[in-house]
C-alpha cells in the first residue's frame, strides 16, 4: 500500500450524530477540537427533545468550527449517520471521521485514525484488534457484536476484524462512488451495509485499536425494535451478498 498525499485535517470533518446528547457533547467537542484543531465538527441532530442541538448552535455561535445538521425528527443513526456524510461532501471536505457522541468512542483515539489515512480510504477505530477492547459490556451485547462481526466475515465476505463499529474516518473522494440511494439500513446495520459497499469500490481499509467504553451519561438508543431492524436488514444485505445484484429500494 502506497501513502498517499500529506494529511491536513484543515479537510476534515467529524461528524456526531446526537439524540439526547446535550450533557455528552458539551464535554465532548472541546475534547475533539484539542485532538484535531484544524477539524470542523457536525453535529448531526435529531431534533432531540434535551436540546441537544441548542448546545450544539451555542458552541457553534463561539466556534465557527462547530456546525449543526438540524433533522426534523429521530430517523435512526443509519439515515442521520448517511445525511452527514452527504453535508460533508456538500460543503467540499476531503475526509469525514463519524463517532458517537456519547463517549463510548473516547477522543484520544482520534489522532490514530486519522493517521490510517496517510494509507487507507477507510481507516477504522476498532475494538478486535491487538490492542483493542470492550469496557462495561454484558455477555449478551458481546455474543451480539460477536455474532454479527462473524456474519459480516462469513456471509458478506467483510476482511476487517471490526465490521460493527462506527467510529470511522472515510476518504470522500472514495465514498462518492458509492450510491447512496441503494443503501438500505436506516437503523444500526447501516455500519455492517457501508463497509460492504466501501470494499465493493475498492477502498483500502485499515484498522488501529481502540477500547470501546460503554456510556457514562445519558441513555443507549438500541432496544428490541432496533435490533429486530437490524437483524433484518443484515439478513437482506446477505441475499443480496449471495446474488451479487445490486440492492433496490
Ligand atoms: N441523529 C441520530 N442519532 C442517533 C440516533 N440513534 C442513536 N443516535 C446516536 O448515535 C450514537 C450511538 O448511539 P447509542 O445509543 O449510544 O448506541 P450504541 O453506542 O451503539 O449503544 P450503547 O453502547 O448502548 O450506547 C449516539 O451518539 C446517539 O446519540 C438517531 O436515530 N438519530
Ligand atoms: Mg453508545
Amino acid at each position: 500500500m502506497s501513502p498517499v498525499a500529506p494529511l491536513s485535517s484543515s479537510r476534515l470533518v467529524v461528524t456526531l450524530c446526537t439524540y439526547n446528547e446535550r450533557e455528552n457533547i458539551g464535554k465532548l467537542i472541546p475534547q475533539i477540537l484539542e485532538a484535531l484543531p484544524d477539524a470542523d465538527v457536525l453535529v448531526v441532530d435529531d431534533n432531540s427533545p434535551d436540546g441537544t442541538a441548542d448546545v450544539a448552535r451555542q458552541m457553534g455561535a463561539a466556534d465557527p468550527r462547530v456546525k449543526l445538521l438540524l433533522r426534523t425528527k429521530k430517523a435512526g443513526l443509519g439515515a442521520a449517520t448517511l445525511a452527514g456524510f452527504q453535508w460533508a461532501i456538500d460543503q467540499g471536505y476531503d475526509y469525514v471521521l463519524n463517532m458517537d457522541a456519547d463517549f463510548s468512542h473516547h477522543p484520544r483515539h482520534l489522532r490514530a485514525i486519522w493517521g490510517c489515512m496517510q494509507m487507507a480510504d477507510v481507516g477504522i477505530g476498532s475494538r478486535y484488534v491487538p490492542g483493542g477492547g470492550i469496557t462495561g459490556w454484558s455477555a449478551m451485547r458481546h455474543f451480539m457484536s460477536q455474532g454479527i462481526n462473524w456474519y459480516s466475515h462469513v456471509l458478506l465476505g467483510a476482511k476487517a476484524r471490526d465490521c460493527s463499529g462506527s467510529f470511522r474516518c472515510y476518504r470522500i473522494s472514495k465514498i462518492r462512488e458509492l450510491d447512496f440511494t441503494k443503501i438500505r439500513s436506516r437503523g444500526y446495520a447501516f455500519q455492517e451495509e457501508f463497509l460492504y459497499r466501501c470494499a465493493r469500490v475498492g477502498c483500502r481499509i485499515v484498522e488501529t485499536p481502540i477500547v470501546f467504553e460503554d456510556r457514562i451519561i445519558g441513555q443507549s438508543k438500541i432496544n428490541v425494535a432496533e435490533i429486530v431492524r437490524s437483524l433484518r436488514d443484515l439478513f437482506l444485505l446477505g441475499l443480496d451478498g449471495i446474488r451479487d445484484t445490486p440492492v433496490t429500494r
